[in-house]
């Protein structure tokens, strides 16, 4: 894998805004809890804001992950949601400058512990920013962690994606993580539509698009179709996958041939989220 010196002069040439130079070789840092009151502003106008969002439109496994980790008064410190997660779903967290390559990555969440960004956007950027930030990972993709079986899938998938990419899968492996957690919807029988996806769970505009508009793509969710369904970055998804639970995932990574479906569809053109 690329070292961590090298992956910072990478970083550094690409404008990324985290400080690499102190990493761990596992691509790991201090959180540092030294934010200003313009920062702490920032967080709680974002909570505040996306909160009343996600009241209506969060799945139950978020909203119940969200009120057991506490997460909205001020930014949170890293050992404190780690004790909690760690008694809720054997997950922690660890501080990351920002992203980190594929191969840490994945090896972090095998062992049940999610990279969380440790710097905020600006005020500036409330509704937008390219790179993922502590807001996106903490609010989106940190309070389903404490889900178990949601947990278990993310675990796996850790344990699996490196040998899956070996096949050819990166694309398909990718997608994966992408329509699930990240802009994964999720119906229970009888229940109303809600989200989980971290991408939707920290966005104002897109949490309410996927959920609520009739011009939303909605699609049941199939693990192989997902594979093989293109996406786009920095756009509203034009499909979203819809699972009935969280066991219906863990369940399709664990028990479907991945390596079958990838060398069946990875030299095939891919399918167009609009007309799944
Ligand atoms: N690093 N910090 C961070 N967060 C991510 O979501 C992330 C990453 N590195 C690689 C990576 N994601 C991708 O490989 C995933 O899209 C699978
Ligand atoms: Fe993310």
């Amino acid at each position: 894998g690329i070292s961590v010196q090298d992956y910072a002069q990478e970083c550094a040439a690409q404008g990324l805004r985290g400080d690499y130079t102190v990493c761990r070789p596992d691509f790991t840092a201090e959180q540092k809890y030294d934010y200003s009151a313009a920062e702490q502003d920032v967080w709680r106008t974002l909570c505040d804001r996306q909160t009343r969002l996600t009241q209506r439109l969060a799945h139950k496994s978020y909203l119940d992950g969200m009120s057991a980790l506490d997460l909205v008064d001020r930014i949170p410190d890293f050992h404190d949601v780690s004790e909690k997660l760690r008694k809720l779903s054997g997950w922690e967290i660890v501080a990351v400058p920002g992203l980190i390559p594929a191969q840490p990555f994945f090896d972090h969440l095998a062992n049940r512990r999610f990279p969380v960004t440790n710097w905020l956007r600006t005020r500036e950027e409330l509704d937008y920013i390219v790179e993922p930030d502590m807001f996106h990972d903490f609010f989106g993709h940190v309070p389903v962690l404490s889900q178990p079986v949601f947990g278990d899938f993310m675990q796996m998938y850790g344990e699996k994606a490196g040998d899956l990419i070996a096949l050819g899968g990166d694309e398909m492996t990718t997608r994966l993580y992408w329509y699930t957690a990240e802009y994964g919807l999720m119906q229970e029988a009888g229940q109303p539509l809600k989200a989980f996806g971290a991408g939707l769970m920290s966005s104002f505009t897109e949490l309410q698009f996927a959920v609520e508009s009739a011009d939303a793509h909605q699609v049941p969710f199939d693990i192989e179709t997902v594979m093989r369904t293109v996406y786009e970055i920095d756009k509203f998804q034009r499909a979203y996958f819809v699972l009935p639970s969280f066991d219906v995932l863990r369940d399709a990574f664990q028990n479907s041939d991945l390596a079958g479906i990838i060398k069946r569809w990875k030299d095939e053109p891919p399918l167009d989220p609009a007309t799944i």
